[in-house]
């Protein structure tokens, strides 16, 4: 039931993307050091209710690609004497226009070169004196697919950071963080360096639930996520591992140090009171954890969290809000 209401909602979001794509308009890059044939481009195109800058340098128009967001570069073969098929190659190693579909204006003696300027990722080209319907037809098309391709990668973010993410706490879920933690451990080869695990368990959550109800219990669970985030490093990797347990992934960090920052992370928990939602109650909170540590790249992250979850029944063991290794 639940691939098939995700498909039914995929299905939505394509004819979605496909109804934007139909959108007129857009902003379009014009590269002609010939002022005719510029003129006579943009008067084609404005026609068509598409906004178009001018640009007859390659200088410039690499610097005005960069900071403009264009749905299509035209560009001619040669610019003052420049190379138009290396512009179109800087344009495809750059960030901003990686994915611009690029129309390119060629003289009939120039249709030898077309192969290698495919190959440098142009998409489609037209020949002088270019005519006005070819050259909208052409441009219709090329502004079409940028905007289809865009929402297409727009909505594979989307479903990509929602298969990682834990929907209550919108920290990584156990999924992400068992493959990230695998390339940790295999990293281990190159760095020489330790990767350290943290796996922590709220203590006495069934009293949070029993108390206050589950929906106060949700908000325990974010705000405890919240609020280790806030002492956690930019290289470590937070997330719900399930139910009231979490991971903190360390990577480049010996067995010391990760027992210094697990028990950094208990004592600020248990002295800081969590406001469990808007309306919710201040609750006192505390956590036991278990801690394990590596130096080998051939150990599993079922192996290393075993461990830690060991450590982690030993805390629990002798007496709770405690942190073991
Ligand atoms: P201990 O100190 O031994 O960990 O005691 P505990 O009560 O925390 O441990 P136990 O594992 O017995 O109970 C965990 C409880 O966490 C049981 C379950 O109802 C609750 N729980 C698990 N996931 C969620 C959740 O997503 N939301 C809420 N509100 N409660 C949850
Ligand atoms: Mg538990
Ligand atoms: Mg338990
Ligand atoms: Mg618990």
């Amino acid at each position: 039931l639940r691939t098939r209401q995700a498909m039914a909602g995929e299905a939505e979001l394509l004819e979605e993307a496909v109804a934007e794509a139909e959108v007129t308009g857009g902003e379009i890059l014009v590269i002609e050091d010939s002022p005719r044939s510029s003129a006579r481009m943009k008067g084609y195109l404005e026609e068509a209710g598409y906004d178009v800058s001018l640009s007859a340098s390659t200088q410039e128009a690499l610097e005005i690609s960069q900071v403009g967001s264009f749905d299509l570069i035209i560009t001619a073969i040669e610019i003052a004497g420049e190379d138009g098929l290396r512009l179109c190659s800087h344009f495809r190693s750059r960030e901003a226009t990686r994915y611009v579909p690029i129309l390119m204006v060629l003289d009939d003696m120039d249709l030898q070169r077309l192969a290698k300027g495919l190959d440098l990722g142009v998409t489609d080209y037209v020949v002088k004196p270019v005519d006005r319907n070819e050259l909208k037809a052409r441009v219709r098309t090329q502004v079409r697919r940028r905007r289809y391709h865009d929402r297409l990668r727009s909505m594979l973010d989307r479903s990509v950071s929602m298969a990682f993410t834990d929907v209550l706490t919108g920290i990584y879920n156990r999924r992400y963080m068992s493959a990230h933690l695998d390339r940790k451990l295999m990293e281990i080869a190159e760095t020489g360096k330790p990767v350290s695990v943290m796996l922590f368990d709220i203590d006495y959550f069934k009293r949070v639930n029993d108390n206050h109800g589950h929906v106060v219990g949700d908000s325990v669970l974010k705000a405890v996520a919240d609020h280790v985030l806030e002492s956690v490093r930019e290289t470590d990797l937070l997330a719900r591992f399930g139910g009231e347990e979490f991971v903190l992934v360390m990577p480049a960090t010996d067995v010391e140090v990760a027992l210094k920052v697990a028990d950094r992370i208990r004592e600020r928990l248990s002295l800081q009171l969590i406001s469990a939602g808007p309306n919710g109650p201040c609750l006192n909170v505390t956590i036991s954890a278990g801690v394990a540590t590596t130096s080998d790249p051939m150990e599993t992250p079922e192996e290393l969290l075993q461990r830690a979850d060991a450590a982690l029944y030993d805390a629990k063991q002798n007496g709770r809000n405690r942190v073991f290794g």
